[in-house]
């Protein structure tokens, strides 16, 4: 087989490119490990950034987000007894962030790939990038017993953080940034009508919390937990009884629970690969950092990096210009951080942190304090939130 861009990994970044370059004619396969259903099962983000929001739609994705997905312009903090709302479209100049599960924007993609005839091969095994260098690049993998082979012009690592493209940088030439959080996020769906219109976010001695949703019928809740803890040992009452612990009281009592629908532990991690190119493979999305969820930047990060691998790569096909695919990994990487710093400290201001020390937990106060007195803490936090410019 050939094509001119072999993307690595059916996840919404890859499927993303995919589509956004099919628009344009330029040609892609996409090899995922797993079955669609598996990669639909995933309960990931919620939040969209307007400039994801923006690329959907570029890639004639938007529609069921836009008739279906909530326009909100602002979230609650919840702590020290107080409920302050963050107002994201006074303090970011209007704008706001489009609340849509990853998993139904995924579902979108793979029906969008669908109607143009994209290739999308599923349970592609051991994919392996080849010859990345070179000038002729090629991937092979394994569909059932046999190997297969596609030559291309780049190869797109969108493989999430235990694919296999980063692991085909060279050590020598990859340098890894982690950091690792003491704890872990509990997250439950369940079919019960949200508790609050818009996020909570909730800073509490007893650990973090956050309600969310996906739908008026669907909410999304997360509470921290030790990393020892294993999902097998909390029992939705008991899920829901230490929720109820941290929330403010009324919304506490306002609460509706309900039999969870998935619920998982999701570590929490800081996490950066430099540099994202390596001869004619770029890599896009997890493949190449991971944040918190606190500042729900992950899936938001992706978005630049495709965005910015879809103007390169049609300046290349279309201007014969570089200059886009020779500034990739530059110019998304000043993103990523950006986006990385943003986590961090969020996830540093809202966490309790096992080891800290009363000074620490003064700072945290101090943060949310400063960030309720001051409009350019506010527009500081809220242009960050909305999704800083591509
Ligand atoms: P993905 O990991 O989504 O997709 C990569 C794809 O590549 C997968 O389908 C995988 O099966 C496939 N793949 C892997 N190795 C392969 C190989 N060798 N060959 C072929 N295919 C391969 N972000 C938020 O903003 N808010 C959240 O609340 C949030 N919660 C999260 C919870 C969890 C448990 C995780 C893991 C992530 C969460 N994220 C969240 C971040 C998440 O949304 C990611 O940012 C998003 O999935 C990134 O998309 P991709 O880059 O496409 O990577
Ligand atoms: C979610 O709805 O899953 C979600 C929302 C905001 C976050 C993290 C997760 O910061």
């Amino acid at each position: 087989m050939r094509t001119q861009v072999a993307i690595i990994g059916g996840g919404p970044s890859g499927l993303l490119l995919s589509q956004l370059l099919h628009l344009k004619g330029i040609d892609t396969i996409v090899l995922e490990r797993q079955s669609r259903e598996y990669v639909l099962c995933r309960i990931r983000a919620g939040v969209l950034e307007h400039g994801f929001a923006k690329l959907m739609r570029e890639a004639r994705c938007g529609e069921r987000m836009d008739r279906e997905g909530e326009i909100h312009d602002g979230f609650i903090i919840a702590h020290g007894g107080r409920q302050n709302r963050v107002d994201l479209h006074k303090y970011s100049g209007g704008s706001s962030v489009v609340v849509y599960g990853q998993t139904e924007l995924t579902r979108d993609l793979y029906e969008a790939r669908d109607r143009m005839n994209g290739v999308v091969i599923h349970h592609a095994e051991d994919v392996q990038p080849h010859d990345l260098t070179s000038a002729t690049p090629y991937v092979t993998f394994r569909k059932g017993d046999e190997v297969q082979r596609i030559d291309c012009d780049f190869v797109i690592g969108a493989d999430g953080f235990h694919g296999i493209s980063r692991k085909s940088i060279p050590a020598s030439v990859l340098r890894e940034y982690e950091k690792v959080y003491p704890f872990g996020w509990l997250g439950v769906l369940s079919k019960t009508k949200p508790v609050s219109p818009e996020l909570i976010y909730v800073k509490h001695e007893r650990g973090f919390a956050l309600c969310s949703l996906r739908s008026q019928v669907l909410s999304r809740y997360y509470i921290q937990v030790p990393l020892a803890d294993k999902v097998e040992d909390w029992s939705d009452d008991g899920f829901w009884a230490e929720l109820k612990r941290r929330l403010p009281q009324e919304v506490a009592e306002r609460l509706i629970t309900g039999p969870s629908i998935e619920k998982s532990i999701a570590p929490l991690r800081s996490f950066v690969a430099e540099p994202m190119r390596y001869g004619n493979l770029f890599l896009a999305g997890d493949a190449a950092h991971i944040v918190p969820p606190t500042g729900a930047r992950g899936l938001n990060s992706a978005a630049s990096d495709i965005y910015y691998l879809y103007h390169a790569m049609l300046a290349h096909y279309k201007d014969g210009d570089d200059s886009g695919l020779d500034n990739y990994s530059a110019k998304a990487l000043a993103r990523v951080w950006k986006a990385q710093r943003f986590s961090w400290w969020m996830t540093s201001m809202l966490h309790t942190f096992p080891d800290s020390i009363p000074y620490d937990q003064k700072l945290q106060q101090t943060d949310l304090e400063y960030l309720f007195s001051s409009e350019a803490a506010q527009s500081s936090l809220a242009e960050n939130y909305v999704g800083l410019p591509f």
